[in-house]
Parts: structure tokens; sequence; C-alpha cells
């Protein structure tokens, strides 16, 4: 599909949509298939309407939520140094938020007078269009070439780089992933990449299932709207009519896969619709929906994973109580073929 370019009266933006429609449509296929399994799923990309988005917010100012925090205090104290050994003109930011952190960055980039372009990537299109115009006042002469899309989908629409590239993931959305599909996609990712270029990438680590657990159950109930979320966005796209009040909000630590899991679990037995696809979805007593992993790294994860994806580390940056990780690596240095000296022709 061709995107949408939005006319817009400021040169230093464009905005290209890649979700007209898309969006609906990936949010149906993921509830005929994730409501109808024996065990229930769904993608945690559904969490993030403009209501969503504003409860992450929320989330990233909880005492327990220590995630923001550890990756804001390591980029404070790394971004200058990460400015030098990238050099990058474009950041490219995939699931780039309100791209809160992303400013330490930015200055660090500004500063260093390499920065031309940012390049958000996030599938709230709210988010993309407010980031733009906030970015683009607050650094003069920055172009901001916003994708409006979903990251799994629509890496191909990343425009080609203006100059030394920085790819930032962070927050620990690759987490989010299953353990297959997070090498699968750590590899479309390295293939923003070229010679020279960068990923900057932030992962939760592991420690005391407590303090894992607490982050993601917070005494104010924030976290559990959140994953209710998930709910009101089915009721307003598919039509169905859950009662967010019929689920308790579960989170707890997998110590055998290291990940902590968000699922809705039904209070009492029933049946709830999903209208626009006709769908009856019935739930028992105490049945769970997951509606999220959110996985912890080790090193040795966090190796073997940019590993098998063509990535090699160049920097692993922690804060003083070693919560998070912010990793640099590049592409793995490709050996050069050996040269044959022998004479013989086979
Ligand atoms: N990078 C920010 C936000 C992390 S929250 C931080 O570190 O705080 C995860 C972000 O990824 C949200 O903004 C959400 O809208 C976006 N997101 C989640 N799944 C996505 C997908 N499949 N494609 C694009 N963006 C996605
Ligand atoms: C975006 N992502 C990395 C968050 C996480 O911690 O897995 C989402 C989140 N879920 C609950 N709280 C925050």
């Amino acid at each position: 599909m061709e995107p949408i370019a939005d006319p817009t009266a400021d040169p230093s933006i464009r905005i290209d949509s890649h979700l007209d429609g898309v969006r609906e449509r990936s949010l149906a296929d993921d509830v005929l298939d994730g409501l109808t399994r024996p065990f229930k799923e769904l993608p945690p990309k559904h969490f993030y309407d403009a209501r969503g988005a504003e409860l992450f917010d929320r989330i990233c100012e909880l005492p327990e939520y220590y995630p923001t925090r550890a990756e804001r205090a390591i980029l404070t104290a790394s971004a200058v140094e990460l400015a030098e050994l990238t050099g990058a003109a474009e950041l490219v930011e995939l699931g780039s938020g309100t791209a809160a952190k992303t400013r330490v960055l930015l200055d660090a980039l500004h500063e260093a007078g390499t920065l031309r372009r940012y390049v958000p990537v996030d599938v709230t299109e709210s988010m993309v269009r407010e980031c733009a115009q906030m970015l683009t006042e607050e650094y003069p002469g920055l172009q901001v070439h916003g994708v409006i899309g979903d990251f799994e989908r629509h890496l191909d629409q990343v425009p080609a780089a203006v100059g030394p590239r920085l790819v930032a993931f962070l927050g620990g959305t690759i987490g989010n992933f299953p353990p297959g599909s997070r090498r699968r996609f750590l590899r479309t990712i390295a293939g923003l990449l070229g010679p020279g270029d960068h990923l900057l990438m932030g992962t939760d680590l592991v420690k005391d299932p407590d303090v894992l657990e607490a982050a993601y159950d917070d005494s104010q109930g924030v976290t559990a709207e959140f994953n209710r979320n998930v709910l009101r966005v089915l009721n307003r796209e598919l039509d169905a009519n859950f009662d967010p009040d019929d689920f308790d909000h579960v989170a707890r630590f997998d110590s055998e896969h290291e990940w902590i899991e968000m699922r809705l679990r039904a209070r009492r037995e029933h049946t709830t619709h999903v209208r626009a696809l006709d769908l009856p979805v019935r739930f028992a007593a105490g049945e769970e929906l997951r509606t999220e992993i959110s996985a912890k790294f080790t090193p040795e994860r966090l190796r073997g994973d940019l590993s098998a994806a063509g990535l090699q580390l160049v920097s692993w940056l922690t804060d003083p109580d070693e919560l998070f990780a912010l990793t640099l690596s590049r592409l793995t240095d490709t050996p050069a073929p050996a040269t044959d000296t022998s004479g013989a022709s086979s």
C-alpha cells in the first residue's frame, strides 16, 4: 500500500502512515488467532491506543517501575561517549513513544554537531505526530521523518540513511518478543544497518523476582489498568462487550524462562461476544489470557541473541545497581574470504 504522505506546512517534518486499515486487520487476525486457542493470548502491541500510551507514561513514573529511571541514568552517563563512538547523523528509534529519554541522546548528538535527522517509528499515531512537532521546535535544523506503523511489518519503510545511522530500541521492548521472534526481529533490525552503523538497545536484567513482580503489579494499580486497556481496545475497535472489571490483573515471574508474564484472569465464567468478528469467546472462572511477556536478560542471553542476528557487542553499559543494560552493537565483522595462493584452479 502507498503511504499517505502528510502535507505539512513545516518542511522539516515528514510523516508517513502505513497503518490505514492495517491495524484493525491485524487486531482482528490476532483476536481470531489468539482468543480461540486452548491457552488464550494477545500480542502486547494492542495495549497502545492513546489511553494505553498515557497509562504507559504513568507506569514510567511509578516508584516500583525502575527500568525507565535506570535506563535514563545510563543514557545520561554515557550519551557523550555514545555520540563520539557512533558519530550518528541519523537516529532511527523503534517504539519511540514520547521520546522522553531519547532527548538525552539527541542533545549529545546535536551538541556534537553530527545530527541531521530523527526517524521515530511507532504504532501510536498521536505520539509520532506530537513528537515530530516538539522535536523540530526543540532542535533547530533537525529533520524529522516519522513512520507510523508496526515495526514488525513496516521496517522496510524506514527511509534510506542520510549518514552514519544509530538505531535505538529503548525501554526493554525487545523483551516483549518471545525468544524465536526476538532473534528474527533483531535480524530484521540488523538489515537497517550498514558498516559503520550501530544499534543501541535497552534490556532489563534478571534480578530478585519480588522486585520484578512489584514493577509489574504496582500499588496504585496503574499497570492493572494498562493491562485491562487491551479489553477496551477490543470493545472499541471490534465491537466486543468485555467488562474489564470481570478480569483480575496478574503479573508473575516465570523463573524457568526468566520473563514476567502479564495475564488477565476471568473472575467468573462468562461469554464475551466480539461482534465485528461474529465470535463468541468463553472464559471459564479463573481462566487466564496472556497479554504480555517481558523477558529479562543476562549478558550471555543478550550476546547469544545478538550473535544469532549477525550483530556483535561494542559496549555493555549498566547503572550502578545493575538493574538495566544499554548495549551498543554493530554488524559482525565477516572474515575476509580466504585467498587462494596455491595457484591451483578448481
Ligand atoms: N521507547 C519508549 C516507549 C516504550 S513503550 C521508552 O523507552 O519508554 C513501547 C512503545 O512501542 C510504545 O510507544 C508502543 O506504541 C510501541 N510499540 C509497541 N508495539 C509496536 C509495534 N508492533 N510497532 C510499532 N510500535 C510498537
Ligand atoms: C514496553 N515494555 C518494555 C514494557 C515492559 O516493561 O515490558 C511494557 C510494560 N508492561 C507493563 N509495564 C510496562
